[in-house]
């Protein structure tokens, strides 16, 4: 058990390519082709890993950088930071170590596919296979439960949180079924990551900006063609590279080159402003690889899938990563989502220090850039190039905000992080009041709405809510012709 938990479970290249190689054996395909698909998603997710990881890594220090350089007490919020302080912290808070992680997310794996399995009762349809965020959840669960019921015991913990943690993944992940098929046109899989209810709402809300006259389509940014100099920007390596250099150019500058020596980021014999040059323009290269990595695997995972669904998960979808979504839509959603995302954070930021706030709070890149992107390309996609610039403006408010409050009402602020994406600093902090204050009615409560949830999706489309998952081809000629 604790082999294919360490190994698989927690590692979603391996597990996508396990389930890939498993889809091809189920369609009965030739051994080498089973094989082959296996290798080919891997390697794919790999890929997909070593694009965002190197966002991250080369990023995240940046961002991080401006506390260091400005003396400030403040809280990161970034899942990595998130989980570091609950391991500092929950020992010395609560006298508490949480061994379970590897357990919890072998019992929720199983349920979930119970639930997809009992699917025609649930109406649930996504298996979520993103082990690397479970674990970074279950952390921060972990606090938030001991913090509402510091009196449970081991197994009432894993009782409470395989319910709570497994619900919020099997309906999350399937609020996302039907935008992320719309998206990809039917690429046959759904998002198990930390913003899927945001990114529900937000493509919900993004409706409100489509035009209602069907003539004059609300304009996508895919479908902007900038005139003259600007022109260039309709190029995404291109518009990518220039408004990074110009952020990140920025942050550099502030952030000084003597600071950037101390601190290792940069050679003392380097150009400084060739440092700057290569160190934005490695976004675009990260992104680049990303996508690569999205093309690799995602045609396998599509028709490999077909042989789960197809014999035991009827109308099932994996659930994955949340930058496969950035291979779609527009490429320049992601960067306008990142760009209006950091906007919303830093003016609440600065409105944190001015207000004197107790808690200060340091954009994580995560957050910033995983969250905000990709709530502009399900924007952009319903509702185009406003709704790409709104939302995610308002979701770094949010995080941004939320976050300070929450991680001081929670005691997790002390220890330096707080998870902050979007779904955590909404669906989360609302679950936390719900149980700190209702108690075991309040648990009850939580259970009962996302059960709702799945059901109440299935009676506003019935005919098309299982069509979109097995025949998307149909499901879409039915609504063209509705
Ligand atoms: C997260 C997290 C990561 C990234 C990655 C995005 O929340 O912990 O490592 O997002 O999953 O591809």
């Amino acid at each position: 058990m604790d082999f294919f938990v360490q190994n698989i479970l927690s590692k979603p290249p391996f597990l996508i390519g396990l389930i890939v190689f498993i889809g091809y054996l189920l369609l009965k395909r030739p051994f080498y082709e089973c094989l082959a698909g296996f290798l080919k998603a891997t390697v794919g997710y790999l890929i997909l890993t070593v694009g965002s990881g190197g966002l991250i890594t080369n990023f995240r220090p940046i961002l991080v950088g401006l506390k260091d350089r400005f003396n400030l007490d403040a809280m990161v919020i970034d899942p990595y930071f998130g989980q570091n302080a609950v391991t500092d912290g929950v020992e010395k808070m609560f006298g508490r170590t949480f061994g379970d992680v590897m357990l919890l997310l072998l019992i929720a794996f199983i349920v979930n596919i119970l639930l997809v399995k009992f699917s025609r009762f649930t109406k649930l349809r996504s298996v979520f296979t993103t082990g690397n965020v479970q674990i970074q959840q279950a952390a921060t669960a972990f606090w938030i439960l001991l913090f509402c019921f510091p009196e449970f015991g081991r197994i009432q913990v894993l009782v409470v949180m395989s319910i709570i943690l497994g619900l919020y993944w099997a309906v999350g992940s399937n609020l996302t079924v039907g935008i992320t098929q719309e998206l990809t046109e039917g690429a046959g899989f759904a998002v198990a990551h930390q913003q899927m209810f945001g990114i529900a709402i937000f493509a919900k809300l993004a409706e409100k900006f489509k035009s209602k006259d069907p003539n004059k389509e609300s304009k996508k940014l895919e479908d902007m063609e900038l005139p003259g100099f600007l022109s260039i920007f309709n190029e995404n390596m291109v518009a990518t590279s220039i408004l990074m250099l110009f952020f990140f150019g920025i942050i550099l500058l502030v952030l000084g080159k003597d600071y950037l020596i101390a601190g290792e980021f940069m050679k003392p014999d380097q150009n400084f402003f060739f440092y700057i040059l290569e160190t934005s323009l490695n976004f675009a290269v990260y992104l680049a690889i990303l996508q690569l990595g999205v093309r690799t695997f995602v045609a396998e995972l599509t028709e490999s899938f077909q042989g789960i669904s197809n014999s035991f998960l009827p109308g099932a979808v994996p659930g994955i990563d949340i930058a496969a979504t950035f291979g779609f839509g527009s490429p320049n959603a992601v960067t306008v989502g990142f760009l209006f995302g950091a906007l919303g954070q830093f003016l609440t930021i600065a409105l944190l220090i001015l207000m004197k706030s107790p808690t200060i709070v340091i954009a994580g890149f995560i957050p910033l850039f995983f969250d905000n992107a990709a709530i502009a390309v399900f924007a952009n996609n319903r509702g185009g190039f406003k709704a790409a610039c709104i939302f995610p403006f308002i979701s770094g408010v949010i995080q941004v905000a939320v976050s300070a409050i929450f991680a001081t009402w929670i005691g997790m602020s002390q220890f330096g992080g707080y998870l902050g994406m979007f779904d955590w600093v909404t669906v989360w902090p609302a679950f936390a009041v719900a149980m700190k204050f209702l108690g075991y009615i309040g648990i009850g409560l939580i259970i009962i709405v996302m059960l709702a949830i799945p059901q109440l999706q299935y009676r506003k489309n019935p005919e098309g809510y299982f069509l979109i998952t097995e025949d998307y081809e149909a499901y879409a000629a039915k609504k063209l012709n509705q």
